[in-house]
């Protein structure tokens, strides 16, 4: 039996009959499909969803912001859904490759369809076709080949009877998901072919919960057993795998305290007694005052950048030893760990059933007193009346005040990111998302349309500094075509807060980093962009905010809204949350005739000695 269609046409039809199941719950895999045609794609894959109405289409306004938001919507549905993105050939293409390499990055599924050249080649160069003096064998779409965990260019359309089932092998592989690309030449897209029915039957991909190694196992066991001051680092790997209740238990009998990543924040509720809060450069008193003395980390579900191991300088004791659990090979294997290859939920309980272990009294009462004191500074940063303009820390203690335990928030890059891993008091597994592998600016709106689509229930708070709004503040109109509603906080601090600190830091003193007039350098002024109207023309509804009260009576109006709505607060560019504890290596330039910069490099050498190349081995 076969079915005679278009690749185009086989593709949709495919991607329809894929479904994954964990744990018995078991849901299609693709959400439908974001796009912007052009003449690579229009009358392939266009033509193609046209027939498939049950596969719904939208049309978005960048090809970057669409991979955000299929990254975001997979990342929400915990990479057991996500959405598949079709572009023309040449520059709609490689709009994509930013968003491939922040999924890849992140660990998250993303299908991408980019258009290809003609295969038939006869007619090159086709218009928007790279040509290459030394093969025919290339085109723009080989950008995409080290952003994507799988890359093929389908030259033939039977070539997606192998094609496809690898592609469906990555996407939901727990240890391998990231980008895949499939590379579609528009003379293909519209060929026929009589492909065998089974292409086309229900396939349902079971999502494995690995466990990890007995020996190992027991070994972990044996360290853990013998350990007197351990902290256990979650990673995103705990909320993927829906391990946050065994962790909380897992906490709670054992004592022992909790850091976590940006992409972990969320696995405790920040008022659990073993929470220390956020990990590394962006973190906490707290955990920093406990990794410095840990002799044991129990690393879950973390690629350990240099963010949470504060490049390598964190883990002070001599003799720390870590266990790290999993599902990722390449991941447990890092700063020669006792490597746990497993499912973080599954190797937890395994953990949990058979050990019986408690951290000594005096370890319980130091994390005590390291969690109430940063209780303590949170609500001295929250309740600063700084401003006007009012402060960052202040601004966040609004929201967290008045949003809802099940709201998300949505961010990426600038000084939020610190801000928000430091301060956000998390209530909620899904409360916290924050795309910092990449931190990609942009990511922002793109990325909250992405969460509203997966959990139409809760509602989504957009935090976008300034600098980032301006980069990808477009996917409001598509929000906007969608109905999907999204709240979004501007925080304009007119220009880049965060590098212009990084900067002074260097001994650069800020250096093109502020919106001024003729230039960032120039003193004539600020250069204003009002976004409020901004925000108005793409059709959303829009405030300012400066005052505390007007801040607050700002966001109760964006809860009211039916649509998509925009608060613009000022903030204070030079007031900034401190930094804890922590250190991060940003190279400063060994000659220069800028005594500050020297003063930044011979800090920058003292610094450099603590980072550890190597930890005590495994055995
Ligand atoms: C696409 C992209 N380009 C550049 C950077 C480097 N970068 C990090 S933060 C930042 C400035 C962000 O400005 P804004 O959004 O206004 O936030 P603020 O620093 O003021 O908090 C820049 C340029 C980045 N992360 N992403
Ligand atoms: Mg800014």
């Amino acid at each position: 039996m076969t079915r005679k269609l278009t690749t185009a046409q086989a593709i949709i039809q495919f991607l329809k009959a894929q479904f994954i199941s964990r744990d018995g719950h078991e849901n299609a895999f693709f959400g439908g499909c974001f796009g912007i045609f052009g003449h690579g794609n229009v009358a392939g894959i266009g033509q193609a969803l046209q027939q498939n109405p049950d596969f719904p289409y939208t049309l978005c306004r960048n090809e970057q912001a669409m991979v955000h938001t299929a990254a975001a919507f997979a990342k929400m549905s915990n990479r057991l859904r996500t959405l598949v993105c079709t572009t023309s050939i040449g520059p709609g293409a490689t709009n994509m490759v930013t968003g491939a390499a922040a999924a890849t990055i992140n660990r998250v599924p993303v299908l991408l369809l980019p258009g290809d050249i003609f295969a038939r080649r006869n007619v090159a160069p086709v218009l928007q076709q790279l040509e290459s003096p030394s093969t025919q064998d290339i085109s723009v779409n080989d950008c995409f080949r080290p952003v994507s965990r799988y890359w093929d260019r389908i030259q033939r359309p039977e070539q997606i009877l192998t094609a496809l089932p690898e592609a469906m092998r990555v996407l939901t592989s727990p240890a391998d998901t990231g980008a895949v690309t499939l590379a579609l030449p528009q003379d293909v897209q519209a060929e026929a072919y009589d492909y065998p029915e089974e292409l086309f039957q229900r396939r349902t991909w079971l999502i494995p919960r690995a466990r990890p190694d007995a020996t190992l196992l027991k070994r972990a066991m044996g360290w853990i057993q013998g350990a007197r001051q351990p902290l256990i680092i979650a990673g995103g790997g705990v909320i993927y795998s829906e391990a946050t209740k065994a962790l909380a238990d897992f906490a709670a009998r054992t004592g022992i305290p909790v850091a976590e990543t940006h992409a972990g924040k969320g696995s405790l509720n920040y008022d659990h007694p073993q929470s220390a809060g956020a990990m590394g450069v962006t973190g906490t008193l707290a955990a920093n005052r406990l990794a410095a003395g840990a002799d044991l980390i129990i690393a879950i579900g973390t690629r350990l950048s240099d963010f949470t191991t504060a490049s390598k300088t964190a883990f002070k004791n001599p003799n720390v030893r870590q266990i790290n659990i999993n599902v990722t090979e390449f991941d447990a294997c890092k700063h020669s760990a006792l490597p746990l290859v497993g499912d973080a939920r599954v190797t937890l309980e395994e953990l949990s059933d058979s050990l019986s272990y408690r951290i000594p009294e005096p370890y319980t009462a130091h994390i005590a007193q390291l969690h109430a004191e940063w209780m303590a500074e949170v609500d001295r940063i929250y309740n600063r009346r700084h401003g006007p303009p009012l402060s960052q820390g202040e601004v966040i203690g609004a929201l967290n005040s008045t949003l809802g335990a099940r709201d998300v928030i949505v961010n990426a890059a600038g000084s939020l990111p610190g801000d928000l891993h430091k301060l956000w008091r998390t209530r909620d597994p899904k409360n916290y998302h924050m795309e910092y592998g990449y931190s990609c600016m942009g990511y922002e709106i793109a990325g909250g349309l992405g969460v509203k689509m997966a959990d139409p229930d809760r509602e989504v708070y957009v935090l976008v500094g300034d600098g980032s709004y301006l980069m990808m503040a477009q996917e409001i109109a598509t929000a906007l075509q969608e109905k999907v509603k999204l709240n979004i906080v501007v925080f304009d601090n007119q220009g880049f807060s965060s590098i212009g600190g990084l900067s002074r830091a260097c001994g650069s003193g800020g250096f093109g980093t502020k919106y001024n007039y003729g230039g960032p350098d120039n003193p004539q002024g600020a250069c204003p962009v009002d976004f409020v109207a901004n925000a108005k023309s793409l059709g959303a509804h829009a405030v300012r905010a400066q005052t505390y009260e007007q801040l607050l009576q700002a966001l109760a109006d964006l809860r009211q809204q039916p649509n998509t709505s925009v608060v613009v607060v000022e903030t204070d560019y030079s007031d900034r949350v401190p930094g804890y504890e922590s250190w991060w290596d940003v190279p400063i330039a060994e000659v220069s005739e800028s005594e500050s910069v020297q003063q930044a490099r011979s800090k920058y050498l003292e610094d450099r000695k603590k980072e550890r190349y190597f930890w005590p081995s495994q055995d």
